[in-house]
């Protein structure tokens, strides 16, 4: 089986334990993986502390940057054993690990030009004797917490911000899947950042994230993971007072007007839920369709979902893989169920294939009938997609913002002018005109709600790992006069 290490202060280093990882396409262990338990949690965290206040603070902004350029350049040219290593240890397929770490890169090189671009600002103070400016300075120790989905993305959104701001971070990989950030932290080493400016670990919930969240050298908690589990982070986060920036993932509404471009949706809603086989924050997992057109909408969408290839992830030609646990897909199973029970009609798949590995075919359920169905309400995280119908664009908008999430949204119309209704209306971090499941760097990302609070992407991701420090200088020779009276 092939090993891996944790990443602590500069030093690759075992685990308090080992556990297996599972190839979910077979369902069988590939892997022994390292868990950081109180010990590693607490070394990481010293060591972020160190060079935080040591080596890392000492470097200009300037510098900071070359190094993340450099990491991106590592990614880049690392991006093929990465991909295969994350396809191998979560199931993701190929076609989309490839496109997607290559992107990576770009991440990491948005942030490194960011680095030196981090500015305070002089005030036009209201006393004719003082100077008062603005310092914007990192925040300390972050923890960045990431679930198995797209890891190399997930925390590149994550650690670019942070290092450009000159913050130094604990990564703690999810416990499903997660080779590919122990092999990402070789490249932190070649790049040659000080060691402890970036700690890469993994464990469970209890021994590892407890530990780091409540840790009282860490500044910010940025996470990224199901709200059930960033609500205990933020009890943790309690005891530390660290702040915290949450993404935490959606039901999002893809809604389609009779006047949309058919064809055109149909193909952005297949890859809207079907991609990464549904194990996707901004999935639209819930279709709101004209009623003119949702028969002839849901033929297209049922044609399209039962052509897709569902095969080993490991091949290009693969478009839906296994999901990353069974834990995942008995979770979908049971929503399935419980909204069938509710009135909802199955259109298309909703049952567990023969053989090995945790495959679950793309989905379509028509909820028409059901509102009350849980497929409507909670995050199926898997290749589920619910219907409902509705006739004016205000019934549109009113099922669209009927959801306790927030995160992204799709409007697929003919309008412009119904598109900008639509755009003001939604409640939502993300709106889609047109198209879905677009993202850069540049482009700020998050949402309200159960989907958290916090935004990753742009320039203000980065300022959000930064403190304001006020500064104030007395330009007068004269003697301080009343200390009594506050000037
Ligand atoms: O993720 P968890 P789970 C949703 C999705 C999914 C559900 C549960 O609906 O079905 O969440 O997924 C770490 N202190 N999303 O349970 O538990 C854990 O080790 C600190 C949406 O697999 O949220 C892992 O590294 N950390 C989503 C990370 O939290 C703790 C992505 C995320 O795991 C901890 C994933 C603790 N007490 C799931 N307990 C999205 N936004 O895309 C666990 N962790």
């Amino acid at each position: 089986m092939d090993q891996f290490q944790l990443y602590i202060d500069g030093a690759f280093v075992p685990g308090a334990a080992t556990f297996p990882s599972l190839d979910p396409a077979t369902g069988t262990p590939w892997a022994e993986m390292p868990e950081a338990r109180e010990a590693e949690v607490n070394a990481a965290v010293e060591a972020a502390h160190r060079a935080f206040h040591g080596p890392w603070s000492r470097l200009t902004a300037t510098a900071r940057g070359k190094l993340l350029m450099k990491l991106a350049d590592l990614v880049q040219a690392a991006a093929p054993r990465l991909a295969a290593l994350e396809t191998r240890d979560t199931g993701k397929i190929i076609r989309e690990t490839s496109a997607q770490i290559a992107y990576v890169a770009d991440y990491y090189r948005y942030y490194a030009g960011i680095a030196d671009k981090i500015e305070g600002a002089h005030l036009p103070i209201d006393k004719p004797d003082m100077e008062a400016w603005t310092r914007r300075e990192p925040v300390g120790v972050v923890a960045a917490i990431v679930p198995w989905n797209s890891q190399l993305f997930l925390s590149a959104v994550k650690v670019g911000p942070a290092l450009a701001a000159g913050c130094t971070l604990v990564l703690k990989a999810s416990e499903d899947g997660p080779a590919p950030l122990l092999e990402f932290a070789k490249l932190v080493h070649e790049a040659g950042f000080p060691p402890g400016v970036v700690n890469v670990i993994t464990g469970f919930g209890p021994a590892c994230g407890h530990v780091l969240t409540t840790h009282p050298k860490v500044a910010h908690i940025a996470f990224t993971g199901g709200p059930g589990t960033a609500r205990a982070v933020v009890r943790n986060s309690a005891e530390n007072l660290a702040s915290t920036s949450l993404e935490l993932g959606g039901k999002s509404p893809f809604i389609v007007f009779a006047d949309a471009d058919l064809e055109s949706a149909a193909n952005a809603q297949v890859s809207g839920i079907f991609a990464a086989t549904g194990q996707s924050c901004v999935a639209g997992s819930r279709l709101i369709v004209q009623n003119a057109v949702k028969a002839e909408f849901l033929a297209r969408l049922k044609a399209k979902a039962e052509a897709i290839r569902i095969a080993a992830p490991d091949q290009m030609t693969t478009e839906v893989g296994p999901l990353c646990t069974e834990r995942q897909r008995d979770h979908i199973v049971r929503t399935i169920a419980a909204s069938v029970a509710g009135g909802a009609r199955l259109v298309t798949g909703g049952h567990v294939p023969e053989g090995a590995g945790f495959y679950f075919p793309p989905t379509i359920l028509d909820c028409s009938a059901a509102p009350g169905a849980p497929a409507l309400s909670e995050e199926f995280f898997g290749p589920v997609l619910a219907v409902q119908g509705f006739d004016t664009e205000e019934e549109a908008l009113r099922l669209a913002n009927d959801t306790a999430f927030g995160l992204a949204s799709g409007v697929f119309t003919g309008s412009l002018t119904r598109a900008h209704r639509m755009i003001r209306g939604i409640r939502a971090g993300v709106v889609w005109v047109n198209t879905y499941r677009a993202v850069s760097p540049i482009a700020p990302f998050g949402g309200h709600g159960l989907s958290g609070h916090g935004r990753e992407g742009g320039l203000a991701a980065a300022l959000d790992y930064t403190t304001t420090k006020t500064v104030w200088l007395r330009t007068s020779d004269d003697p301080i006069p009343d200390p009594f009276v506050m000037r």
